[in-house]
């Protein structure tokens, strides 16, 4: 099969020119002005952008947490990500504790055979147990298997919180095998005081999440995980950056060159805690953690990502039902399963409110939603850039399209949207993963299975792109 997208504004993170992408084979085979070549379909993307497709790299798919299961499984939220123009999730492959990772993979492979997705799919190996199941030597094996990246939560004591031990232990694992590690990062320790406290005091609306979850409980974490990576010399990323006092210890670590990165999402740069207050117990739909922040640090995010003091803007896509699923163990904050919605919506956002706004560059936020995520994640440059020999993962988007966001039209499983009513400009019109269409004219029109798992190469080593196909 073979595809010409003919006369789009080519945009990657380096590059912003008019021509024709022609792609063989799933790959994208030339790239020219006016190509004279015969294609088995043509995409006329006058008028549009032709971007890499998307990616994902924090996603939680039908994963079981606070005591229930998000909502999505492989083939819904895969298909709500296309719809998006995201072509690539990672999602964390959680370790259940007492399981070995071999088993942890295990599960999540089955989660993807039963549900099968319509775009490529990665795995992050979720660690939260090195005394039961879980050893450090299988750990070392993971990247052979193409997971070459581990998460370690700080936070959710008594359920995935790991201690400073296992954090370090992992660390080390990293710097021996070429993996990146990954920081859920607050202090879980000092949460669970709080947390109690707040309850104890009778306070237990929804807004009381956020406010016990101190901004400098995210800082502290965040240091220590930085400090200890150093001591490792382990690279490491920090997730769900939300706040200005966590953002703070990453400018200084990559002001000193430092192997840090650290990453937002979409929800922090538009939902302030504000939002928790709203009444008849909605303010449940924006638990999530970290919790949504006084406005003002929205600001300091977006400076943050213009600045490249964070690297990338994730979903953190963990969608539960309310009220059903999120008051299934009552209607007290501290049991409210933690996630939000977000998989389809990233770059609508960041297009309508960054680039639109002048804010954040087409280059950068390409950067920001694929190439820096594939460079980072061993996917570079099989994926996250538009060259010879790369998956032809292509998002022709429409940079005038309108769209209203909302629950009645998205294609996630869930039922509510973090950003509902929100009047967009710019959105997808064909989205293609190695070559094949998966959406187009607001359709989807590939069956499941259509995306496959993906290895990926070890942290700082490229993803081979195949060899072009000959034309
Ligand atoms: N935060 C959430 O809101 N949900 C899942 C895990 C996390 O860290
Ligand atoms: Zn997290
Ligand atoms: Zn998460």
């Amino acid at each position: 099969m073979s595809v010409l997208i003919k006369g789009g504004r080519i945009l990657t993170a380096s590059d912003d020119y008019f021509g024709d992408v022609f792609v063989d084979d799933g790959r994208v085979a030339l790239l020219g002005s006016s190509l004279d070549v015969t294609a088995d379909k043509v995409i006329d993307a006058s008028g549009k952008i032709v971007m890499p497709g998307a990616i994902d790299p924090h996603t939680h798919i039908e994963m079981f947490f606070g005591g229930t299961t998000t909502c999505d499984d492989f083939t819904s939220g895969t298909t709500s990500a296309a719809f998006g123009g995201t072509t690539t999730l990672i999602d964390f492959c959680m370790q259940t504790p007492g399981d070995t990772f071999a088993q942890a993979l295990e599960k999540y492979h089955e989660k993807i055979t039963r549900c099968p997705p319509v775009i490529d799919v990665g795995f992050h190996i979720g660690v939260t147990d090195l005394h039961t199941g879980g050893t450090l030597e299988d750990l070392a094996k993971l990247p052979d298997e193409g997971v070459t990246s581990y998460k370690v939560f700080m936070a959710y004591k008594g359920a995935v919180m790991v201690d400073d031990e296992t954090l370090f232990k992992v660390l080390r694992t990293a710097h021996q095998t070429g993996g990146l590690v990954m920081v859920h990062a607050e202090n879980g320790d000092a949460i669970d005081i709080i947390v109690k406290e707040t309850v104890a005091a009778g306070n237990t609306d929804p807004v009381w999440h956020a406010r016990s979850r101190p901004m400098e409980t995210e800082a502290e974490a965040t240091n220590r995980a930085i400090q200890l990576a150093r001591v490792a010399d382990a690279p490491l990323y920090v997730v769900h950056v939300s706040c200005q006092p966590s953002v703070e210890p990453i400018a200084l670590a990559r002001e000193k060159g430092w192997k840090i990165w650290g990453e937002t999402c979409t929800q922090y740069l538009f939902i302030d805690e504000t939002m928790m207050e709203k009444p008849n117990w909605e303010g449940a739909k924006y638990i999530y953690t970290p919790p949504p922040r006084p406005k003002e640090h929205q600001e300091h995010l977006w400076k943050a990502i213009t600045t490249d003091v964070l690297s990338a803007v994730s979903t953190d896509h963990c969608p539960f039902n309310w009220p059903d699923q999120k008051g299934i163990n009552g209607r007290e904050f501290q049991v409210v399963p933690n996630g939000g919605p977000g998989i389809e919506n990233r770059l609508h956002m960041l297009w309508t409110h960054g680039v639109r706004t002048g804010r954040i560059t087409p280059n950068r936020f390409v950067e920001l939603v694929s190439t820096n995520v594939a460079k980072l994640f061993g996917l570079y440059p099989r994926k996250g850039t538009i060259a010879p020999g790369s998956d032809a993962d292509i998002v022709v988007w429409d940079p005038e399209k309108k769209l209203t966001i909302s629950a009645a039209t998205h294609h996630t499983n869930v039922n509510y949207n973090l950003f509902e009513g929100e009047q967009v400009t710019g959105a997808p019109e064909v989205v293609l993963v190695r070559g094949q269409v998966i959406v187009e004219d607001d359709e989807l029109v590939a069956e499941p299975g259509a995306g496959q798992f993906v290895k990926r190469a070890r942290f700082g080593e490229e993803l081979l792109a195949a060899p072009a196909a000959a034309v």
